[in-house]
């Protein structure tokens, strides 16, 4: 089932997710309608609250070298923690809550992360590169905090703007 996603300036973006406790049949269901969701709306990266559901639960496919986004490299991370941040780079993010507006973003370089799969299961993984910065943009989220909050107050003046017309022009 497609979900519909939140878009900013929706305050519900602003949510702190809480742990999820159950690794039920819910849950499963919940996951792959991120994941049909995710497909559809040609993102790489969605937390759950970008589909209204307040739980630390996030999904990631990375693209390939030839830009395909294989379901095998499907990742349901849950109840992440991040350790062992190294070094920063800069990287121009987007955002399914925040469409059309891309801006460079700073992030750390590599990070391992501890998580749980969707069914409970402990798992660590080592990141770098794309995936390392993805998964720092989608804690963000269940943080309630979204990437144009890194930005300067220059280019977040620029941003503003430019959403607002770009809503304007929409409707
Ligand atoms: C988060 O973002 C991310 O504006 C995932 O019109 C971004 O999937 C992680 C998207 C950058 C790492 C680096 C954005 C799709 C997708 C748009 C996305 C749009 C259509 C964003
Ligand atoms: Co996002």
């Amino acid at each position: 089932m497609i979900l519909p996603i939140i878009t900013y300036p929706n305050k519900q973006l602003k949510t702190r997710s809480h742990p999820v406790v159950n690794f039920d049949d819910l849950l499963h269901r919940f996951l792959d309608d991120m994941y049909e969701t995710m497909m559809v709306s040609n993102g790489i990266g969605l937390a759950a609250i970008q589909v209204a559901n307040p739980i630390r639960a996030l999904i990631l496919c990375i693209p390939d070298e030839e830009g395909e986004q294989s379901r095998d490299n499907l990742l349901e991370i849950i109840n992440p923690v991040i350790h062992a941040p190294q070094g920063n780079v800069l990287y121009q993010e987007g955002c399914l809550s925040v469409p059309g507006f891309y801006e460079d973003v700073e992030r750390y370089e590599t990070l391992t992360l501890h998580y749980q799969n969707r069914h409970g299961e402990a798992c660590t993984l080592q990141a770098s590169e794309l995936l390392a910065i993805a998964i720092q943009h989608e804690i963000d989220h269940l943080e309630g905090k979204l990437f144009i909050e890194k930005l300067s107050y220059h280019r977040r003046k620029k941003f503003e703007k430019e959403y607002k017309k770009a809503l304007k022009e929409k409707k």
